[in-house]
């Protein structure tokens, strides 16, 4: 018995992962993993990151796919190392992000009879993956090799094709796990560097958009969440500007840009009579839904018909308020990206934009130039330049990048993790983010202490993987988010088992992972500490310190001052 059969099989697989355009793949260390492992190493096509935790390579290979919008692989060894890999999965799933997730199996005769690390891999992640297949790896005649070929790009396109998604094949293998004598040549790819399969999904193109209300006209304003086409953000900014619509954008639709962006809605819909005054008659919504409250609740109590734009036809709408689903992007068809049927309210776009404006203006008085959480969010949108990615934690952090980011043409990409809203991961993210932008621009992660505490393994990227990385790092000792909820009164277990202050030093963490480290006291150090760790190649640790009482107090400030401001218009 050689290993031959398998390596030949498992080269083939991974030969035509790389034709189908394949870039990155993510390794961890084990045994029985190990023909998976060496066939995607000698694959030259495929950069393969190793990593020595599960949970890193599983966020790690969400990141890089999330940058690139390409399926990339994760594999491990059997038994627990694949349940590690469920957060990202999970979170792959309800982010629409393409993993092709390899995990390596004990053959059938070695499970359930008490063999080491052998758990039941069969389907484990459920529903959360889009495929489940059980590989058979036996002999590589013409028929098997031609058969493994269509497998893999069976396992590419269905993790690419929309919705995208995670997929999950379980490789049984059986010892012995590395190769006698030299592979022989397989000639069973199609010439040149053609897929085995082909794929071709025809773009979709939008009806006219009349739905119950009829076609939009006057009152209308524009809804712009999460968007996982690149592209995406610059078309809905261009329907929005051609036809005169308010847009209102979380900056993770990469649509908060062009002369009818509303920056401040967060804090605009706060104030009962601005909300009432502002009904509008139809809403447009495009992508996920953002992640402000006030907006969440404004649009469920409105009569106007909204109308729900998304490539896949996802189904987000928990307040049961869409009437009408279009399954393409809004702006994908020609019609309705010129503009030209839809006649908007001239004097409607000038309200919301005069209220947005002096909303500003308050908002930027009460900041001022003090180093602040919410001042950071607002700074980082203006620092960074075009060709950055800027991946935003969960918690307080996408908060403040909703709530202050400023409009911009040309800003930076932003992304995060808000599939599953989790905290975990979110390091090893951003360094897959950054592996697939290598050559095309910085990636700066904004992280809070506990988000960083959760993943800090995922430091290790920095020196073994030699990544660049810009993390600015809002440590208030805990969770500061929790300071807004109801919980915050329940005195007797807030502090120690919901803030969950934990003291820990991240200077001793940077030295540890071999990260640069500041500590910036000023804006203005800050910025200088940004843009010296933009220019280098290491990974640097930039921490602000906050305090999260005075967050929380300076959060009411703003809206104070908001309210303030509208009251005057
Ligand atoms: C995996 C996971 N565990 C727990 C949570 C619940 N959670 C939401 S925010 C948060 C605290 C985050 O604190 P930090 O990263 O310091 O950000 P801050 O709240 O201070 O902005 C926690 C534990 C979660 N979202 N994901």
């Amino acid at each position: 018995m050689t290993a031959t059969n398998t390596y030949l099989l498992l080269r083939a697989f991974c030969d035509e992962l790389a034709r189908c355009g394949m870039q990155h793949a993510c390794t961890a260390p084990g045994s029985r993993s190990t023909p998976i492992v060496l066939s995607l190493v000698r694959q030259p096509r495929i950069r393969c990151w190793s990593h020595i935790d599960e949970r890193s390579a599983g966020f790690f290979a969400l990141g890089a796919a999330k940058r690139s919008s390409r399926p990339v692989a994760v594999t491990c060894t059997s038994g627990t190392a694949t349940a590690n890999l469920a957060p990202a999965v999970i979170e792959a799933q309800y982010a629409r992000v393409p993993l092709i997730v390899l995990t390596a199996d004990r053959p059938p005769e070695l499970r359930e009879v008490g063999a080491g690390q052998t758990i039941d891999q069969l389907k484990l992640y459920g529903d959360a993956v889009k495929w489940f297949f059980e590989v058979g790896l036996d002999r590589a005649t013409p028929d098997s090799l031609r058969w493994i070929r269509t497998l893999a790009c069976r396992a590419y396109w269905t993790a690419a094709d929309g919705p995208p998604g995670p997929v999950h094949l379980n490789f049984p293998l059986r010892e012995p796990l590395v190769l006698s004598e030299p592979l022989p040549e397989d000639r069973s790819g199609r010439d040149g560097e053609e897929p085995y399969v082909m794929f071709d999904a025809p773009a979709p193109t939008a009806p006219s958009p009349a739905g119950p209300g009829g076609h939009p006209a006057g009152r209308i304003v524009i809804v712009a969440g999460q968007d996982r086409d690149p592209d995406g953000g610059g078309h809905i900014a261009r329907v929005a500007a051609e036809a005169g619509i308010p847009l209102l954008a979380d900056p993770l639709s990469g649509a908060r840009r062009g002369p009818t962006a509303v920056v401040h809605y967060d804090l605009l819909l706060r104030d009962p009579e601005f909300a009432a005054a502002h009904r509008p008659q139809f809403v447009l919504r495009a992508g996920d839904l953002p992640t402000s409250k006030p907006l969440r609740a404004w649009l469920a109590g409105l009569e106007a018909a909204q109308i729900a734009f998304d490539p896949d036809g996802v189904w987000h709408d928990p307040d049961a308020v869409v009437g009408l689903r279009i399954r393409a992007p809004l702006g994908a068809n020609p019609p309705f990206v010129d503009g030209a049927p839809i006649a908007a309210d001239r004097d409607w776009l000038a309200s919301w934009r005069a209220a947005d404006h002096a909303v500003a203006g308050a908002v930027d008085a009460t900041l001022g130039d003090e180093l602040s959480e919410p001042r950071v969010a607002r700074a980082l949108g203006g620092w960074l330049p075009p060709e950055a990615t800027l991946f935003v934690a969960s918690s307080m952090p996408i908060r403040d990048v909703e709530e202050f980011f400023p409009a911009r043409d040309g800003g930076p990409r932003v992304l995060s993790n808000r599939g599953a809203n989790g905290i975990d991961g979110t390091v090893s993210s951003a360094f897959g983010a950054a592996a697939a932008s290598s050559g095309e621009g910085p990636v700066v992660l904004l992280i809070g202490d506990v988000a960083l505490a959760h993943d800090i393994g995922g430091l290790l990227a920095a020196s073994r993987l030699g990544l660049p990385l810009t993390i600015v790092l809002l440590n208030n000792d805990g969770g500061g988010i929790f300071h807004f909820l109801p919980v915050a009164g329940e005195s007797d277990a807030f502090e120690e088992h919901v803030a969950t202050p934990h003291g820990l030093e991240f200077a001793r963490a940077a030295a540890l992972y071999g990260c640069d480290y500041h500590r910036p006291a000023t804006l203005a150090a800050l910025r200088d500490a940004i843009e010296s760790s933009l220019a280098g190649d290491g990974t640097t640790i930039i921490e602000v310190r906050t305090d999260r009482e005075e967050n929380l107090a300076l959060h009411r400030r703003v809206v104070d001052a908001a309210l303030a401001a509208l009251s005057r218009l």
